[in-house]
Order: C-alpha cells, then sequence, then structure tokens
C-alpha cells in the first residue's frame, strides 16, 4: 500500500463552465485528464482529515471514476468518504447527503443532460460544504490549478466493492456505501403532504413518469410508487443505463417527445413528467397541456404554501435572468423579495444559505428550494403532485386561472447547437458592441427600450459576475436575450431566450411560437444570426 506520485505535465483548458468541468467522455479517460482536474479540486479546497460525498448519475465511465478518485481521496488523506451503492446519487440527492452528514463537500460526476457513452461527455462538479456547486471564485482557483500542477499521488488498492452497502477501508481512510436513495425519500417525505398525494393516487388519478434512463428511477420508483402507491409502471425508463439507453436526458418537449406524445393523447394520463441524468431538472405536462418551465416556477411560487413544508409561506423567490418574470409578478403579489442573477444554480447558494430566497428557478427545466442546495427535479414534480392534490383541479385549469390572475409571460427559448465557436464569438462580440446603439430603435414594430450585457452583483457578498448575457427590452416589457452555452462540449450553442408579456385574461390561448413571432424576428436581425451561423431556425425549440 505504497503513495504514488505519478508525474503529469498540467493540463490547460481545464475550465468548469456553467455547471462543473464537462468533455467528451474519451477526454476524460485520457492520461492524467481526471486525475489532474480532481487533484486541483483536492488543491484547492483541502483534504487532510475531510469527508467527502461522491457519486454519479451512472453514466459511462462513472464507475470507474469513481475508484481513480477514491484512490486519490486516500492518497491525499481524506478521512472519510460518503458514497452512493453503485457510485450513483442524484445531484440533489448529492447535494442533501453533503448537508445531512455535514460533511466538506462533494464531487458528482455528470455531464447532466448531456448524452452518456464512450462517444459522448463525461462531466465532474464541485459542490461545497453547503451542498451547492462551487462559486466563481472557487471554480476560478480550480482551474488555475489544472493549469499548474506536475504530479499527484495515488494510493494502491484494489477497487472497492461498491454494490454492498456498508463500511470498507481503502487504506486509513473510511468509505461508507450508502443507500443512494433513502435519505432523499425521508426529505421528500418531510416536506410533501404524502398522504394526501397517496389518496389522490387511490381515487384513480394516473401519472407518467419519464426518467429517461438516468438516475432518477430508482428514486422515482421508491417515491412515486412504493412510497405513494402509484399504480406500478407509472415510471417508465426507470432503470439508469451507461449511455441512458441511447437517450438524450434532456427533459424537454424535442427530447421527451414520446411522454409528449402521450400527454397530448386522448386516453393520456392527468400528469406527466420528465426528468433528466443527474436529476437536478423537470418537465412537467398536464394532459393536454405543457407546462414552460417559467411558468412553473410561477405557479409553484403562487401555491407552495400548499405543501407543509412551504406553509409558513416564503421568503423570496430567485430566477436566472433569462427565465421569464412571470414569477416575478408572484413575488410582487405575495409582497416577498425577487431575485434575477445569472445562469447557472451556483448563484442562488448565497441567497438561499442567507434565508432570503425559498425557492429558485431557471427556464432550463430547473426548480428548486432551500431544502437542499441543487435544483431537483422529483422535488418539483411533488410540489406539483401535492399542490394538484389540495387543488384537485387539473394542470390546464391551474394555469388558465394563474394566467387570468396574473396575466401571461409568453416565453421560448431557441437553441442553435454545434455552430462554429469563433463565428459564434464574433456575432456576440458584434451584439454587445452595438448594445449603446439600440436603445429608442424600432424594429418590427417593437421599440428597444434599453440594451445590456446583464452583470450580476452578489447582494450577500458583494461578489460581481460581468458579460453573463446580452439583454434587449422593447416597450411593454417584452425581451430578446443571448448568451451561449457553458455546458456544451461541440463547438458553441447559442441560446437565445424570447418573452412576451399579455396581460390577462384577453389573449392567453396563443400558440407560444405565433405569439412571439415579432420578437423572434427581431432577434434574427438584430444578432444577425444567419450571417453569423448559417443558421435560419433553431435546432431546440423549448
Ligand atoms: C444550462 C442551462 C442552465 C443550467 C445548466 C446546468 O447551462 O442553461 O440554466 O443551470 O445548463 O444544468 P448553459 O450554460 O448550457 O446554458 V444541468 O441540469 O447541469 O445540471
Ligand atoms: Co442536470
Amino acid at each position: 500500500m505504497t503513495h504514488h506520485i505519478v508525474a503529469t505535465t498540467p493540463i490547460a483548458g481545464q475550465k468548469p463552465g456553467t455547471s462543473g468541468l464537462r468533455k467528451k467522455t474519451a477526454v476524460f479517460m485520457g492520461r492524467h485528464y481526471l486525475e489532474n482536474f480532481v487533484q486541483s479540486i483536492f488543491d484547492v479546497v483541502g483534504t487532510t482529515g475531510k469527508t467527502f460525498v461522491l457519486g454519479g448519475d451512472g453514466r459511462y465511465f462513472n464507475d470507474r471514476a469513481a475508484q481513480v478518485i477514491m484512490r486519490m481521496a486516500a492518497a491525499n488523506g481524506v478521512a472519510r468518504i460518503i458514497i452512493g451503492k453503485g457510485a450513483i446519487l442524484s445531484t440533489p440527492a448529492a447535494s442533501h447527503l453533503i448537508r445531512l452528514n455535514k460533511t466538506d463537500g462533494g464531487i458528482i460526476m455528470s455531464a447532466s443532460h448531456n448524452p452518456g457513452g464512450p462517444d459522448e461527455d463525461f462531466g465532474v462538479k464541485f459542490n461545497m460544504s453547503n451542498g451547492g456547486p462551487a462559486p466563481e471564485s472557487v471554480t476560478e482557483a480550480m482551474y488555475k490549478r489544472t493549469t499548474e500542477i506536475t504530479s499527484y499521488p495515488m494510493f494502491d488498492g484494489q477497487d472497492i466493492d461498491l454494490d454492498k452497502i456498508g463500511r470498507v477501508h481503502l487504506g486509513p481512510m473510511i468509505i461508507d456505501v450508502v443507500d443512494p436513495v433513502s435519505d432523499y425519500a425521508t426529505l421528500m417525505e418531510s416536506l410533501f403532504d404524502f398522504p394526501k398525494i397517496r389518496a389522490m393516487f387511490q381515487s384513480g388519478f394516473r401519472m407518467r413518469m419519464d426518467s429517461m434512463c438516468a438516475v432518477t428511477g430508482p428514486y422515482a420508483i421508491e417515491i412515486l410508487e412504493n412510497r405513494l402507491g402509484a399504480a406500478k409502471g407509472t415510471v417508465v425508463n426507470g432503470t439508469p443505463l451507461p449511455d441512458f439507453g441511447g437517450m438524450h436526458p434532456d427533459p424537454n418537449p424535442t427530447w421527451a417527445k414520446a411522454l409528449m406524445d402521450e400527454m397530448f393523447s386522448d386516453s393520456g394520463p392527468d400528469f406527466g413528467a420528465a426528468s433528466d441524468g443527474d436529476g437536478d431538472r423537470n418537465m412537467v405536462v398536464g394532459r393536454g397541456i405543457y407546462v414552460s418551465p417559467s411558468d412553473s416556477l410561477a405557479v409553484l411560487a403562487a401555491n407552495a404554501h400548499l405543501a407543509p413544508g412551504y406553509a409558513k409561506g416564503l421568503a423570496g423567490v430567485a430566477r436566472s435572468m433569462p427565465t421569464s418574470a412571470a414569477a416575478d409578478r408572484v413575488a410582487d403579489a405575495l409582497g416577498i423579495a425577487k431575485f434575477e442573477t445569472p445562469t447557472g444554480w451556483k448563484f442562488f447558494g448565497n441567497l438561499l444559505d442567507a434565508g432570503r430566497a425559498t425557492l429558485c428557478g431557471e427556464e432550463s427545466f430547473g426548480t428548486g428550494s432551500d431544502h437542499v442546495r441543487e435544483k431537483d427535479g422529483l422535488w418539483a414534480i411533488l410540489l406539483w403532485l401535492n399542490i394538484l392534490a389540495v387543488r384537485r383541479e387539473s394542470v390546464a385549469e391551474i394555469l388558465a386561472a394563474h394566467w387570468t390572475k396574473y396575466g401571461r409571460n409568453y416565453y421560448s427559448r431557441h437553441d442553435f447547437e454545434a455552430v462554429d465557436a469563433g463565428r459564434a464569438d464574433a456575432m456576440v462580440q458584434a451584439l454587445r458592441d452595438a448594445l449603446p446603439s439600440l436603445p429608442g430603435r424600432e424594429i418590427e414594430g417593437l421599440r428597444i427600450t434599453e440594451a445590456d450585457d446583464f452583470a450580476y452583483t452578489d447582494p450577500v457578498d458583494g461578489s460581481v459576475s460581468k458579460s453573463q448575457g446580452v439583454r434587449i427590452v422593447f416597450d411593454g416589457g417584452s425581451r430578446i436575450v443571448m448568451r451561449l452555452s457553458g455546458t456544451g462540449t461541440q463547438g458553441a450553442t447559442l441560446r437565445v431566450y424570447l418573452e412576451r408579456y399579455a396581460p390577462g385574461p384577453e389573449g392567453l390561448d396563443h400558440d407560444p411560437q405565433d405569439a412571439l413571432a415579432p420578437i423572434i424576428r427581431a432577434a434574427h436581425e438584430l444578432a444577425s444570426i444567419e450571417q453569423y451561423t448559417g443558421r435560419t431556425a433553431p435546432d431546440v425549440v423549448t
């Protein structure tokens, strides 16, 4: 049992993006690549005597990477690792275990909604002792370290059997292999009215949950079918597979098409939901009606008090900047605080820790609360179920009532994927340069009132994050936001976010793409999307 010091050359380009470091699996499996990044994490956060949680979404290389990380942890003097059986932990469950066990943080192996497999993507992210993603200052320090280190220690030892729950040792380091589901399921039971939801299922309420062959399968089966009594078979694609069964585990109408088709069929279930690779995202669908994530956040904020865990009301609601302002209207009506943060869950951490926000959400199918420090797909699905069980109305009725009361923020996101990175950068730069000249300009019959590049000052620690997305605001509050993705692994992904407010109740029944048509045209014109990217239409519309 000796410690090897393995020599390496620093690896440039290990820069964590919106949510950790993501690369092609083959890159991660390349010599020193995973090790270089993990050692950089350890060097920045410290290891001696510390306890970390470890787990991932089960994608290809998840199990091998876990063994490497444990050997490195042992060699670095880590005291204890808490790891999910089979090296499985959903992102929210990992966040919960970090907090529950008062650990020093955790390493989550996931590329989230990106496909998995030998030819697809892998990823690693570090969460802090509060359970939340490392803030920018920490990920920057990790990145810097990846470009400096020249060696890392490796403990000589055999693979740990991760299929048996219980305590084992790797040299002096303790490894606790835990059930990935049970603590998380208990947390959910403490927040929601399980008896009421169970009664709703007993009365014939039907649900379809598509776990997309990703990590939430075991969680959903245990919670929905076993504890809440939903019919067996409610959860489909419930076994996590290394390649997610070839699916793209991104819960949106494009990639969860089978669920959408079922929900829009005549005999569709009452409620449908899907979640992503690592279980932090959710899509909810009613029979014949899709719930946009921005609307979902607003409805959850307006009704959260119906669930026992939020009966006291909310301190505040936070949303990422590109998320529609629907939640703001609810916050205003409730007289509670509202916050607008850059894209990425790490920006909610301080607000949650300080007790200033209770609910948070992103337009990208992410919703969560202060129960953990990550977005949480099943949590959002359960909060919807709790609300449905109390109100006893359909999803369509709940949305109609919401829009009638607050007005409707028509919303859509258009993604242009695998665009040439240089061209995408040039496009965004040209747009930035043009910002000062935009206010006052008329386009597609709309007048631009404001145009800026979003900068955020954290209200808790005062840290500043610049260049978080170009915003172009029109008379009446309509809006275009454009930014480049920080989670893609191929070229650049341009995200165009489109929003138009229609005060209720008139004009609530338009298709969002129709309602947004002039704004979509304005976006193409203002950014010269075709000229720079060669594309006239997006690859994915949500
Ligand atoms: C995307 C989403 C963002 C989300 C991030 C991580 O980032 O837009 O809202 O927080 O993915 O989600 P980007 O930079 O590609 O737009 V996931 O489910 O990693 O955890
Ligand atoms: Co995710």
